[in-house]
């Protein structure tokens, strides 16, 4: 356990007590047109705060749900909601009215304050009342929150009172909604960031997850503030824009799905990416031929760490001269984990079983049966089915319900991409099993996007297979193949499997 004191309010803490340690003056946060000092952003935190508290009637333990882009206003609006004592409910500025309803529902929200752009979808869901931030009308968050006195008296929250809740983005099935309390953001920043990110005040940090995407929220604006570090906030940034903007601003430290460093090497943005001193890679395995390319082409060694909504944050991972590239690392200073079998108890290394994780945070679903299955015996079971090695370092397999039986053999998917994505021709795959009800067996489907101006003909297919045949066990080559010209992902970067089975199937 982490010493936190028992009073503990991490918007106070990340704010007030970086400018403490720091001073306010320094550049907190960058946007491609605005910069905010630590100053700046607090007092516009503590004039939401203020709004929220004397006009819009909040009291502690209310939910807000915050929708934007990333963005300074929706980061104040974040500090905003915690100092007063409420419980952020950030989502994902691509969700429509249908999802948000959901939402709204399952965390009983009835305040929204939302980026002046992205009304829309919040206009029709009833009972919910929209604040606005981000533009100049009067009565805007924005305007408000500046125009009143300064300076504000946090709420004395409890270091375990909820201090946000955050969605699964669910590549299947409904959302699950996961609570997290003050300590939790504060032990994320104590683990993972201090531990193997190592940051320091002079860093600047950009990124692509949302920060409704609790990777997005520790890698965008807990560990920079953590550290008295600065943030560049992008809206919805492509590989092009991402490369440009690390560039044009000396980014440091970067933190990103292996999607995306795959698209910055393929639209030759490596040359960009000089200032980079340290890069995360989560929300899907890094294949080791994408970790050794971009060494190749920058020499960053990525760091690849394994998080997760329910756990908050990344808890195994390895930095510098301890990452071994292809494995995800070993737990995080904090954090304990082990490979079990069905019944949870731990198997030899070597051999696969299921991961199981305990530390400071870990997983609470808001009211949802699903909470015994993801935590038996104190341990949160992930979902992940991995291969620890003698050295203590974690391999990733698959998904647990993403292995393919094929003629009685158990192939992971990610494998036989990994194999896959080692040839120069391939830029992004995915392979699922297809079911053969002749064989009443599955066939390893590939799904394929190659270079732009390669050929997706029966030969490259069989050069494709064959490559892969020399890779790998010859059994897991992809009997099927199939050229396509992007892959179904989520707005986090995952790949949807279960769409590709969906095509697999025909
Ligand atoms: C998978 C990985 C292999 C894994 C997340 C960093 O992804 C995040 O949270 P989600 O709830 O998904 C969790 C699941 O995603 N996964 C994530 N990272 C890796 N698989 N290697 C990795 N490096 O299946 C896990 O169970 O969307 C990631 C920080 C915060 C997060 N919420």
């Amino acid at each position: 356990e982490l010493p936190y004191p028992a009073r503990l309010n991490c918007a106070t803490e990340l704010l007030d007590g970086t400018i403490e340690r720091y001073g306010g003056d320094r550049r907190c946060l960058l946007s491609p047109t605005e910069t905010w000092s630590y100053d700046d952003l607090r007092r516009r935190a503590d004039g939401v705060a203020r709004v929220l508290v004397e006009e819009l009637g909040l009291v502690p333990g209310n939910r807000v749900l915050l929708r934007g882009p990333n963005s300074p206003w929706l980061v104040a609006c974040w500090f905003g909601v915690l100092k007063a004592g409420g419980v952020a409910v950030a989502t994902m500025p691509l969700l429509r009215s249908a999802e948000l309803s959901v939402i709204r529902e399952m965390a009983r929200v009835d305040l929204a304050l939302c980026d002046h752009r992205f009304t829309e979808a919040l206009a029709s869901i009833p009972g919910l009342r929209v604040v606005t931030y981000g533009s100049d009308a009067t009565d805007d968050l924005a305007q408000r929150a500046e125009a009143g006195p300064a300076g504000v008296t946090a709420v004395d929250t409890a270091a375990d009172d909820v201090a946000l809740i955050a969605f699964t983005s669910g590549t299947t099935g409904r959302p699950k909604a996961t609570m997290h309390f003050h300590r939790d953001v504060l032990a994320i920043a104590d683990t993972f960031s201090r531990h193997v990110l190592e940051p320091t005040s002079d860093d600047l940090f950009t990124g692509t997850p949302p920060l409704a995407f609790t990777f997005g929220l520790g890698a965008l604006v807990v560990f920079p503030l953590h550290a008295g570090a600065a943030t560049l906030l992008l809206e919805a940034a492509t590989p092009d824009v991402l490369a440009d903007a690390i560039a044009e601003h000396g980014v440091t430290v970067l933190s990103t799905a292996p999607t995306a460093y795959r698209a910055m090497l393929a639209a030759g943005k490596a040359d960009r990416l000089a200032s980079l001193r340290r890069c995360v890679s989560a929300g899907e395995a890094l294949p080791q031929a994408t970790w050794q390319a971009f060494h190749d082409a920058t020499g960053v060694r990525i760091i690849d760490g394994i998080g997760a909504t329910e756990m908050l944050h990344i808890f195994i991972a390895a930095a510098g001269a301890d990452i071994r590239p292809g494995s995800t690392g070993r737990p995080v200073p904090g954090y304990d984990a082990r490979v079990v079998d069905d019944e949870g108890r731990p198997v030899p290394d070597g051999e696969i079983g299921r991961l199981a994780v305990r530390g400071p945070t870990g997983c609470r679903y808001l009211a949802d049966e699903r909470q015994r299955v993801y935590v038996q015996h104190g341990w949160n079971l992930t979902g992940d089915t991995y291969v620890r090695d003698a050295d203590g370092y974690f391999w990733y397999q698959a998904r647990s319900d993403d292995m393919i039986i094929s003629s009685g053999y158990n192939i992971a998917g990610p494998e036989v991409e990994e194999a896959l994505l080692r040839h120069p021709d391939v830029v992004e795959c995915g392979v699922v099993g297809a079911p053969d009800d002749v064989r009443g067996t599955s066939v390893v489907t590939a799904y394929v996007v190659l270079r732009a101006g390669v050929v997706g003909d029966d030969a490259k297919a069989k050069e494709l297979q064959d490559f892969t045949k020399a890779t790998i066990a010859p059994y897991k080559y992809p009997r099927r193949m199939e050229f396509v010209e992007a892959l179904p992902r989520t707005n986090t970067g995952k790949l949807q499997r279960f769409r590709l089975r969906a095509m697999a199937r025909g």
